[in-house]
């Protein structure tokens, strides 16, 4: 029976450590890291993870704002703003909530963001130094997934993982990250095959494809960690991309749905923040 890998917990203490910073930093310099979140449209599971982020940043003393523009926004409107908010030196960190409605370019949008503000880590620039191992933006989610993986004390070095999904958002830094710690990185995919065998080898499983129960608790290899980043909307609720119920009795540790990788997203959201707050201040 595997541990359960409890995410909200972990990021509880992220924030409590995030909180005194932020505190310091009001205290010595008497600057409130601030954060904008854009939202295009109204993707009602959008609309919750931007809530959840903004309850965040009150709890931590991040001073936030939110920018609710309408599904039928210009790719005009909506670069005038970001670039409003690149030349704010109040707004330290900026966020377009994605997916945008299909007739914004999505890549245009994300260039337009300062890479000193990028704290999602989607602007080339950050994205560039994260495959090259330099400091960069990492993106929120494979950020938080490397502290739950770091969480279990495993020694990564020379393992194997199978990351499922290859998105620029999370499989395809996720993957970087791992090779960075010197994993042994598969990135599976809608056309890879011989699947099951594939899983079945891994050390470590991250799955982050968005279909509900998709990886059998079979293929899961006895002892193995397993990351659940599927948030799947079911007639029963909240399901992850993991076959929860038969996968906890052959991994070591595992992530549930939700209370797993959600809760460590938003986490280095606000460590994201802070993070570009300093620099941008100077305060070390
Ligand atoms: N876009 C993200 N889109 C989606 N789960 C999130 C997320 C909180 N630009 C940009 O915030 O980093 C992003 N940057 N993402 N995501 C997913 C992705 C983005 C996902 C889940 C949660 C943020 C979250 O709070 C809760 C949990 O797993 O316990 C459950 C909340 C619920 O009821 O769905």
């Amino acid at each position: 029976m595997a541990g359960i890998i409890d995410g909200k917990a972990i990021a509880a203490k992220i924030k409590e450590g995030l909180m005194s910073e932020v505190e310091r930093f009001k205290r010595e310099r008497n600057i409130t890291p601030g954060l904008s979140v854009i939202l295009v449209g109204d993707n009602p599971a959008s609309r919750i993870y931007v809530k959840n982020k903004g309850r965040a940043c009150e709890e931590v003393g991040i001073r936030s704002t939110q920018h609710t523009l309408p599904a039928q926004t210009t790719r005009k409107e909506l670069l005038d703003l970001i670039s409003a908010l690149n030349g704010d030196p109040s707004v330290h960190a900026i966020l377009v909530q994605l997916p945008l409605p299909s007739r914004l370019d999505t890549h245009e949008v994300l260039e337009a963001i300062s890479p000193e503000k990028d704290v999602d880590g989607f602007h080339p620039y950050n994205v560039g130094r994260l495959v090259c191992g330099r400091p960069a933006f990492i993106p929120c989610t494979p950020k938080g997934i490397m502290r739950l993986i770091d969480s279990t004390g495993v020694t990564l070095s020379g393992q194997e993982a199978v990351v499922l999904g290859r998105s620029n958002v999370v499989g395809k830094p996720t993957a970087f990250m791992l090779l960075q710690r010197d994993v042994t990185v598969t990135v599976c995919h809608s056309k890879t095959r011989g699947l099951p065998e594939k899983i079945l080898s891994a050390d470590i499983v991250v799955a982050a494809i968005g279909r509900p129960e998709f990886v059998k608790g079979k293929w899961i290899k006895p002892g193995a960690i397993v990351i659940d980043v599927g948030i799947n909307r079911t007639e029963r609720g909240l399901a992850g991309d993991v076959e929860f119920g038969a996968a906890k009795e052959r991994a070591s540790y595992i992530t549930p749905v939700p209370g797993g990788v959600g809760p460590m997203t938003i986490a280095m959201l606000l460590s994201n923040t802070v993070e570009a707050a300093k620099r941008a201040e100077n305060f070390l």
